[in-house]
């Protein structure tokens, strides 16, 4: 992706799932916010963005490797990541069999003795295949380790699954009887 659209696609990232008041904008109870408010919004931000056209938030979407952001009837959300205080609607769903999740030793450790927790955002996210799951724990460390996540089974005993996007998957935490650790 081009270096500018990295650089809007991640504030269009923090604006959508952590601080839309910032911009003065608000999320409607699914996430949803009117693509000509944000874009009045960025447009403001930057001098550089003064001239920013809603193809520009399109390319964000064409082009990124991850597909982070759902356009739809004039309207974008962010797919997965909030941290607004106001919980998102997610379509609640039921997961494959199996989804991973790539992290830390660090955390793994703590995760076995307390199960899968959202930490800062609204929702556990889980990957669904273990190629995804190691591109996240590479965000944060070179000793990536992946957990799998008896998905059904959890979802069988009462704990919660949402769409996220193709790759992304949502839940409600996870605990570590569900989770097989090496
Ligand atoms: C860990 C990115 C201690 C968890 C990615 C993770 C993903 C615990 C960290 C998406 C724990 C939270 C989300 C517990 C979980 N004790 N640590 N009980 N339970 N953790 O960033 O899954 O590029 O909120 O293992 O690719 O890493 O931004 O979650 O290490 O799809 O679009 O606490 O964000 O996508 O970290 O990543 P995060 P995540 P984007």
């Amino acid at each position: 992706m081009e270096k500018h659209l990295v650089q809007l696609s991640k504030t269009m990232a923090y604006v959508l799932r952590h601080d839309p008041q910032s911009h003065g904008l608000t999320l409607d109870a699914e996430g949803w916010v009117s693509l000509k408010d944000l874009l009045a919004a960025l447009r403001q931000q930057r001098s550089y963005w003064a001239t920013l056209k809603e193809a520009d938030l399109l390319a964000v979407l064409e082009q990124s490797e991850k597909q982070r952001f759902e356009v739809h009837n004039g309207k974008i959300r962010a797919y997965y990541g909030h941290s607004v205080p106001t919980k998102v609607e997610k379509q609640p769903a039921t997961p494959p069999e199996i989804l991973y999740h790539g992290t830390t030793p660090q955390a793994a450790n703590l995760i076995e003795g307390r199960g899968l927790s959202p930490m800062k955002r609204q929702y556990v996210h889980l990957s669904a295949d273990e190629e995804t799951a190691l591109v996240v724990a590479r965000r944060r460390t070179n000793h990536p380790i992946i957990l799998k996540v008896h998905a059904r089974k959890a979802e069988a005993n009462g704990v919660r699954f949402y769409l996220g996007n193709d790759m992304v998957w949502l839940a409600e935490p996870i605990p570590s009887d569900y989770i097989q650790f090496g």
